[in-house]
């Protein structure tokens, strides 16, 4: 298992010295990649001193390094996880064939497409967060917006070096259309449509982290099951610092709430909308983000039902999440999956081909975690003696993909008219007055130890530092 190199240009474990032609490929790229952080990434952040780690190890155990770090200077390279001895396909028609080390010919331009599209998200969400530098809650949560911010530099990384490695000079093409793409413009735009949106404020950022970092989540380790080995390596590694990313989002909404709940009984307040005269985030109002977030999370997975999918699953090279630990024969000729959809005006339920509904099933497996969350921050809730429940909405409500693109309904899944919906939508997703609310509560708090007065501090610091440790220092 080779270790990480980092005498290299490069930092890599996939010893980038014995391919001369890909290295100069990637180090051709590299300047790009700086020239597009310097210009999209964080703003006015390059001389900040930042406490963050880097990977030493891609094993499980200690892979990471904490030091201060220039943004600009952070060893971005290629890191996957070690090969598993003799792996297979493990489903789909090459089900049992030893798992493929090259791209097969015939699925080359699938597997670039699903490559380029998880790419794509990457540099999209260090674009959309990149003014939140400026009204950060405190220096800890500072430290942990660029630390997603590089890792997502990184997870670009990840896919331009499958791009160069395994697709020659289209491969090399795409990589530099990745840098030509931005969140939001209307000429070029990212491909998914949640990653156009700007992320304006932090408690969008903890609700991104929270629900848009799921979805990759559960991307990435579909992607994991992939028959072609070395995607499967990367996303694996790409899990381990995803995870911290949904720590950031989960730990940020918990301390949203638990500071919402503490200005209520602290002032015994009934009415919950009473919150704001003390500065914090009332329920009501993150329950509108959350409906928006949830609702634009949920189009990431593609239509109910989708011959894509099915496609990708049979070829071998996108599975289901757990794929190996899914007790049935890998295959789904002949099996059914339950799905939802729409008939005149009822929501229903059908059973459909398992092979047309794997992306549906990610997407329940998704709403699963997604649940799993909220119950904690509904626990915070009851702790205080309050009586609110957080919700997710009804996986039918404000979609754009899928069949219920073409109705409205209410966030319980009543199918409304379109002027039902027009005199309603304000009560259920954050209106103009809700986001200048919110905008107005983002004043930047950079006080060693100090936090803004929407949220709580969190438990513990990073790298068993304390909570008042310097994370990110000014020049
Ligand atoms: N927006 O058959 P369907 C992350 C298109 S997040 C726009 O269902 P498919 C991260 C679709 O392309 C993880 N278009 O599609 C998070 C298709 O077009 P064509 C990102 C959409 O291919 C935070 C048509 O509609 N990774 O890592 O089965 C921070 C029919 O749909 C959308 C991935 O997404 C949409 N939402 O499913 C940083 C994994 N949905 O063929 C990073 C790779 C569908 O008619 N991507 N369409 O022209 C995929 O697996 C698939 O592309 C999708 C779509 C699941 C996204
Ligand atoms: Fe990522
Ligand atoms: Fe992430």
């Amino acid at each position: 298992m080779a270790g990480i190199n980092y005498s290299d240009k490069i930092p890599n474990n996939v010893n980038l010295d014995d391919d001369p032609r890909l290295q100069r490929a990637l180090e051709n790229w590299q300047p790009k990649f700086l020239d597009w952080w310097k210009e999209l990434g964080p703003h006015n952040a390059l001389n900040h001193d930042v406490y963050l780690r880097t990977a030493v190890s891609v094993e499980p155990s200690g892979w990471a390094h904490f030091d201060y770090v220039k943004m600009p200077e952070y060893r971005w390279g290629i890191f996957l996880a070690p090969a598993e001895k003799d792996r297979k396909v493990n489903f789909g028609k090459h089900k049992g064939d030893a798992a493929w080390q090259q791209v097969p010919g015939e699925y080359r331009s699938e597997l670039r497409r699903l490559i380029v599209t998880q790419g794509d998200t990457e540099p999209a969400s260090v674009e959309q967060q990149r003014k939140l530098g400026l009204t950060a809650p405190s220096l800890y949560d500072l430290r942990n917006l660029y630390q997603v911010n590089v890792e997502e530099g990184r997870h670009l990384w990840a896919m331009v070096y499958l791009l160069h490695a395994y697709f020659g000079r289209d491969g090399r093409e795409e990589a530099e259309a990745m840098l030509e793409r931005h969140a939001g413009n209307p000429d070029k735009p990212r491909i998914l449509q949640a990653f156009n949106v700007d992320t304006t404020d932090w408690l969008s950022f903890h609700l991104f982290t929270y629900f848009q970092d799921r979805d990759g989540k559960f991307q990435l380790a579909a992607l994991s099951e992939s028959g072609f080995d070395p995607l499967s390596r990367t996303c694996r590694f790409m899990l381990t610092e995803e995870a911290h990313h949904l720590f950031v989002g989960e730990s940020g909404i918990s301390r949203i709430v638990q500071r919402t709940a503490e200005i209520m009984k602290e002032n015994k307040l009934s009415d919950p909308m009473d919150v704001r005269k003390f500065g914090g985030i009332d329920f009501p109002t993150l329950q509108k983000y959350i409906n928006f977030h949830y609702s634009i999370c949920l189009d990431l997975f593609g239509q109910e039902l989708s011959t894509n999918a099915a496609t990708y699953y049979t070829m071998g090279i996108k599975g289901r999440y757990g794929e190996t630990k899914i007790a049935d024969d890998h295959v789904l000729e002949g099996m059914t999956y339950r799905v939802p959809g729409v008939q005149g005006e009822k929501i229903i339920e059908s059973d459909e081909p398992a092979l047309n509904a794997i992306n549906q099933r990610l997407r329940d497996d998704y709403a699963t975690d997604s649940q799993r969350g909220m119950d904690g921050f509904n626990k915070i809730i009851a702790a205080h003696g309050i009586n609110f429940t957080l919700t997710l909405p009804n996986r039918a409500f404000h979609r754009n993909i899928g069949p219920f693109a073409q109705v409205r309904t209410t966030p319980t899944g009543q199918i409304i008219t379109q002027a039902e919906w027009d005199k309603r939508h304000g009560d259920w997703l954050p209106t103009a007055e809700d986001k200048a609310y919110i905008q107005s509560l983002m004043k930047p708090v950079l006080e060693i130890g100090k936090f803004a007065n929407y949220i709580a501090p969190p438990q513990r610091g990073i790298n068993r530092q304390p909570v008042d440790f310097e994370y990110v220092k000014f020049h």
